[in-house]
């Protein structure tokens, strides 16, 4: 029987700079949900990749004097070695300039030509370059500095040319139609309130090509137009699952289980997109997902400002399950959050050093020292017992319904939750008293707290893979014995060798107060 097959994205990134923290976030959340899945075994297709058309990446290709492939080859090249550093586990990288896009976009674009959706006039307008969109005036405004603005923030400038235009006009209702009856549709919910309201205030058709510049995908049929970039931008999804080609092999990942994006870009996820793949015929994505943006101590990261934070520097500082684990379990995803010295440390040394770290590094070491290093031999279970272990069988439950819902946080909480008993467990159980009174019951408490942290480091897995994999190394356990299938079915085995425990949290100490 086939598995089950799981698609899930993250937005395609400007490479029009270094990456920086936001797009880390959305990679790192984004591989923990697509890893999740794999161990949950599912058929996993997880994508990332750039967005390398449209005048933001010709404008910073003139200013630095080189040509706007130039700086896509280079930049595209820095967020693929992010993905190395993050540990990404995603399938393909997409950049938008290959041919296979070419050709995805040029035959999407046709269906809708095809459909009487895409029409030829002319378009004046308040455009902003900085986020690639015309506004309506009355969401501009001029501000002191006698520039007028659009509702993002950005300077707006007055532009005038022929365009082809995309019907979402006539789409309207049936927008309206797709959240009211499939509420999942869009998430969380105050992404869906506000597209709601947006569509529901009225939709105009959308111009869908360029004339006044070149870089981009030619339209079909009329070489003087280049698409509007998001046209191309959102058909990357289906490039990859193999469009126009619906025979291949990847397009039974289709439709996407998920998009995971940043709040910013959800109107163009879960308005204009349906409303493409509705006219070209392709069903629509299950969920599209908006989350949060990621603060600098409350502030908004911006290169004039220079508090742009480099994943890169984190991860070498911090280290990088230390930077995943704070991202996922300190902000609940789908919200704004900040990032601060204070706040990682705080998490790497309570929950990660404290609480999972020395408990493993406690437990192992008294096995190593009286047990022969072996897995010790359990007695019979008592009532403690079976219920640490019901812990941790229910936390994957609960992790399950909170990854499912993109709540990545609430499956930390839940797994973390079976660390915090297992240390109470192990405080009261008194492992190292018994060793001078019941060595048999000290056996038991020993097996029962290592089996835990089997359970555990198995369940970790998606959030922190580096780790998590050292604390199974510890336990001895075969790579692959590691799913989910595992947590009840491959317990450790009573007398088997287990190599020398190794910490693997590290403190995290200030470089003042080392010794
Ligand atoms: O929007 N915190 O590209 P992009 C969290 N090419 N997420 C952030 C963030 C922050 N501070 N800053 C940006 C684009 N992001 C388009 C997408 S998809 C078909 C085309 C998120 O490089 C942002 O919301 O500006 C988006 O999801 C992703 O990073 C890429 O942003």
């Amino acid at each position: 029987m086939s598995r089950e097959t799981f698609y899930i994205t993250t937005a395609i990134s400007y490479p029009n700079g270094s990456p920086h923290i936001g797009h880390a976030y959305e990679l790192i959340a984004t591989d923990a949900i697509a890893r999740f899945n794999r161990h949950d075994g599912k058929d996993v297709l997880f994508l990332s990749g750039t967005d390398e058309h449209g005048i933001k990446m010709l404008q910073t290709a003139r200013k630095e004097g080189i040509s706007p492939r130039e700086l896509a080859d280079r930049n595209a090249k820095l967020f693929r070695e992010m993905g190395v550093l993050l540990n990404a586990s995603y399938d393909d990288f997409i950049r938008t300039t290959e041919a296979r896009h070419y050709e995805a976009s040029q035959a999407i674009w046709q269906k809708m030509a095809d459909a009487g959706d895409i029409y030829k006039g002319g378009y004046a307008g308040w455009y902003s370059v900085r986020d690639e969109a015309y506004y309506q005036e009355d969401e501009t405004e001029v501000r002191a500095d006698n520039v007028r603005y659009g509702p993002q923030g950005t300077p707006v400038e007055w532009i005038e040319e022929e365009s082809y235009f995309f019907r979402l006009s006539a789409y309207q209702d049936r927008l309206l139609k797709l959240y009211a009856d499939n509420p999942s549709f869009i998430g969380p919910d105050e992404r869906r309130n506000e597209v709601v309201s947006f569509v529901k205030s009225g939709l105009r058709d959308l111009s869908v090509s360029r004339t006044t510049f070149d870089w981009g995908i030619p339209v079909p049929g009329d070489e003087k137009h280049v698409m509007y970039v998001w046209v191309d931008a959102l058909t990357n999804y289906i490039t990859a699952a193999g469009y126009p080609d619906e025979d291949a092999g990847r397009w039974r990942y289709w439709p996407a289980d998920v998009h995971i994006i940043g709040k910013d870009i959800i109107r163009f996820h879960s308005v204009y997109w349906p409303a493409f793949l509705w006219s070209a015929g392709i069903e629509l994505p299950k969920r599209v997902f908006g989350h949060g943006f990621v603060f600098n101590r409350g502030e908004k990261m911006s290169k004039s400002v220079g508090n742009v934070i480099d994943p890169s520097a984190l991860v070498a500082h911090y280290g990088l399950d230390q930077l995943r684990y704070f991202l996922l379990r300190e902000i609940p995803f789908g919200q704004d959050g900040n990032y601060s010295h204070e706040a990682i440390v705080n998490r790497t040394n309570a929950d990660l050093a404290n609480d999972l770290g020395n408990l493993a590094q406690r437990s192992l070491s008294m096995i190593a020292k009286n047990c022969d290093a072996k897995v010790p031999q359990p007695g019979t279970f008592t009532d403690a017992d079976e219920a640490i272990f019901a812990q941790a069988v229910a936390a994957l439950e609960i992790a399950r319904k909170a990854v499912d819902s993109q709540a990545l946080h609430l499956a930390l909480a839940a797994i973390f939750g079976v660390v915090a008993e297992a240390n109470r467990y192990f405080a009261s159980q008194e492992p190292w008293a018994l060793r001078k009174t019941d060595t048999a019951r000290m056996e038991t408490v020993l097996y029962v707290t290592a089996e835990v942290i089997r359970r555990v480091g198995i369940l970790c897995q998606p959030f922190i893979p580096g780790s998590a994999g050292k604390l199974l190394d510890i336990l001895a356990v075969p790579a692959d014995k590691r799913n989910f299938a595992d947590l009840t079915g491959g317990s450790l085995v009573p007398g088997a060798d287990l190599p020398a425990p190794q910490p693997i949290f590290p403190r995290y100490v200030e470089a003042d107060k080392e010794a």
